[in-house]
């Protein structure tokens, strides 16, 4: 009851409030409904109903985690124009290309450290192959055996596995008994077969990349899905893109988390397209949370949304801040972030959740309690 007069305070529109009743009954809202929202719910409307949902799943709990990035090279053989970090053509001395042994000593680097995941990924190298990554995972689980493999994209799965002429259930299967133990969720962008044509035309399409994580999900994989939004998309589009991941949701059961990524505009060829504002952004988030009821994570990845605009998700539905990083990652400093050195201790993170009035959890890769930090002090 009370939930309802909360509703009726926040719109007087039909439409909505019988959403909101949805939502607070814990049913599916349709695709029309997600619509709607986008097009007719006022921040404050998305943000209070994301919120019941968020705090009907996970409590105040806002998870993170300890990892940190091996890109094994910025060169990539696809012209996405969203793209700031590609250097394969027009900036060929800017790229780089890591070796095995390279690779190595990026994880030795962490050897006296409580991390518990790393993350792979990067360009599409022609010369990186499926034998390549495969004995980078067998030398990365002999030399520290718990470390979670969390890597490469659909993308990068794709052109590994054609190029090696294996199918994507042989090559995932490879790749799993080399070490792979789930996938990012990168590589997404947007579904939606016009939009992909103008924005990423030359790369896996949408059942490609469906495909892949909907295998990897019946090997017993856990896998991530993203969405880059904020560009030339309509809402139709990301309700769409939304949609066919819900559908293989219910199918699999194996997604994580779903993770937004606000497109950023700085050195690539869509540079005369403008980035959203922080309002259409929370308004994402908000409207992903109360849509994808099957996914139990929502993150916000904070090195490309900033690390206060991280903080303000936690109240539009975002319950996960991905990871201590440490510096690792180039994609997004490239594309002109909010964050140019993007690296947070597991203190300075603790402390931003907690002045979010969230509870801090560390959690392993697939969402087991590592630590609970909601008892320590605010510093
Ligand atoms: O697929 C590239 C995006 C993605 C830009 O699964 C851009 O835990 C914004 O997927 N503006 C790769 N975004 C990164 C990724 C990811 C990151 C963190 C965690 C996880 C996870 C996955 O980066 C690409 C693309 O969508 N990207 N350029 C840009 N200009
Ligand atoms: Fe290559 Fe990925 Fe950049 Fe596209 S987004 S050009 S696939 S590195």
């Amino acid at each position: 009851m009370a939930a309802v007069l909360e509703t009726s305070i926040l719109t007087e529109d039909t439409d909505l409030k019988n959403i909101a009743q949805k939502v607070y009954d814990n049913q599916r809202i349709t695709d029309a409904e997600a619509l709607l929202l986008f097009e007719k719910g006022s921040l404050g409307f998305v943000g209070s109903l994301a919120n019941f949902v968020r705090e009907r799943l996970h409590g105040d709990i806002t998870y993170f985690n300890r990892n940190f990035h091996i890109e094994p090279t910025n060169a990539c053989i696809y012209t996405c124009n969203f793209c700031s970090y590609s250097r394969l053509y027009a900036h060929r001395d800017e790229a780089w290309e890591l070796g095995l042994e390279q690779m190595l000593d990026i994880v030795k680097k962490y050897d006296d450290e409580p991390v518990t995941e790393v993350h792979i990924v990067g360009g599409v190298h022609p010369k990186m192959n499926l034998e390549f990554f495969a004995e980078l995972l067998r030398k990365i689980k002999a030399h520290r055996p718990g470390l979670h493999i969390k890597g490469f994209t659909a993308v990068e799965l794709d052109y590994m596995f054609r190029k090696a002429k294996k199918t994507v259930r042989e090559g995932l299967e490879y790749l799993k008994d080399a070490g792979l133990e789930s996938l990012p969720g990168g590589g997404a962008e947007i579904f939606a077969p016009e939009v992909r044509a103008a924005i990423c035309a030359d790369k896996v399409d949408a059942d490609g990349w469906l495909n892949i994580h909907g295998t990897a999900h019946e090997l017993g994989m856990h896998t991530n899905a993203t969405m880059l939004y904020g560009h030339i998309e309509s809402f139709a589009d990301r309700v769409d893109h939304m949609r066919r991941l819900r559908e293989l949701q219910d199918r699999t059961g194996g997604f994580n988390t779903f993770i937004p990524l606000k497109f950023r505009n700085k050195d690539n060829d869509m540079s005369h397209v403008s980035e959203s504002t922080l309002v259409e952004d929370m308004r994402l988030y908000a409207i992903a949370r109360i849509y994808l009821d099957n996914f139990p994570h929502l993150k916000a990845y904070w090195p490309m949304l900033g690390r206060q605009n991280a903080q303000l998700s936690l109240s539009f539905g975002v319950n996960d801040l991905d990871g201590t990083i440490d510096d690792t990652t180039k994609i997004y400093s490239m594309a002109g972030a909010e964050e140019q050195v993007p690296s947070m201790s597991t203190q300075d993170l603790v402390v931003l959740i907690q002045q979010a009035h969230r509870k801090p959890v560390e959690r392993g890769t697939l969402y087991n309690v590592i630590k609970d930090y909601s008892a320590e002090a605010l510093v």
